[in-house]
């Protein structure tokens, strides 16, 4: 079944892209992996994606749009689920992957904030969905021993995390299930392969480029550290 012919749209720096390239490195799919600008979506693109986003799926002359949607196919056409088997257990992960998705939605708007009020207002939000999130999870994965498609839905953002903790000590790392659960995803085999050793630093140029109030705090963190 791994040799669909799969190509996945892609933007380098978007968080659900990620999800679904953690999953083909996940369930060993050889895939193309093409890149679009967002600023500038070509045409194809916006004939055959709906919502006009990445990531998009196209299986042979077939086409997926949703990242969870994505990651779910990519699943289920392998062996060896990665939901569990229990409907109601399945239906809570399914909820905490929605989570996730509104979590990197807070997250976006937190690097982006244009004033201190509003990256105020927005650090507040994360900090209490990461709260959230450390009542509910269990260690070392979210659902226990098992690496599950919830952990596929969150690990993007903690790429986030390493180009934060490269500006200034956010608190990210207050939440101690959350912090533990970082370090093992981040050394978990496919999340490592979807990473780009270069991320962290390719986000921080192009934070850097934003009018926002955390390009300020990161041209302060660099002069400091002259
Ligand atoms: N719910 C979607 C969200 C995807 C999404 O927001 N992608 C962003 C990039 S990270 C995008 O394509 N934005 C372009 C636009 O909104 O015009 C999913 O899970 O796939």
């Amino acid at each position: 079944m791994n040799n669909l012919l799969l190509e996945l749209v892609s933007h380098y720096f978007c968080p659900f892209v990620q999800r679904a390239v953690i999953l083909l490195h996940e369930k060993e799919f050889s895939y193309q992996l093409t890149h679009i600008d967002l600023a500038n979506k070509p045409d194809w693109f916006l004939d055959i994606c709906p919502l006009g986003k990445v990531p998009v799926l196209k299986v042979g002359s077939e086409v997926l749009f949703e990242s969870s949607v994505i990651c779910e196919y990519l699943d289920e056409v392998t062996p060896g689920s990665l939901h569990p088997q229990d409907s109601l257990e399945k239906a809570k992960h399914r909820a905490w992957i929605e989570f996730a998705s509104s979590t990197l939605v807070v997250m976006y708007d937190f690097l982006n904030a244009p004033t201190e009020k509003v990256f105020e207002q927005k650090h507040q939000e994360l900090m209490g969905k990461l709260a959230w999130i450390e009542r509910n999870l269990s260690t070392p994965y979210f659902g226990g021993e098992k690496f599950s498609l919830v952990d596929a839905a969150y690990a993007p953002m903690f790429y986030y995390f390493n180009a934060l903790d490269k500006i200034a000590d956010f608190g990210l790392a207050k939440t101690p299930k959350v912090n533990d659960w970082r370090q093992t995803l981040q050394s978990h085999p496919s999340v490592q392969r979807a990473y780009a050793e270069d991320y962290a630093q390719k986000l921080l140029l192009l934070l850097d480029q934003r009018d926002s109030y955390l390009s300020q705090l990161a041209q302060q963190s660099k002069s400091l550290s002259k």
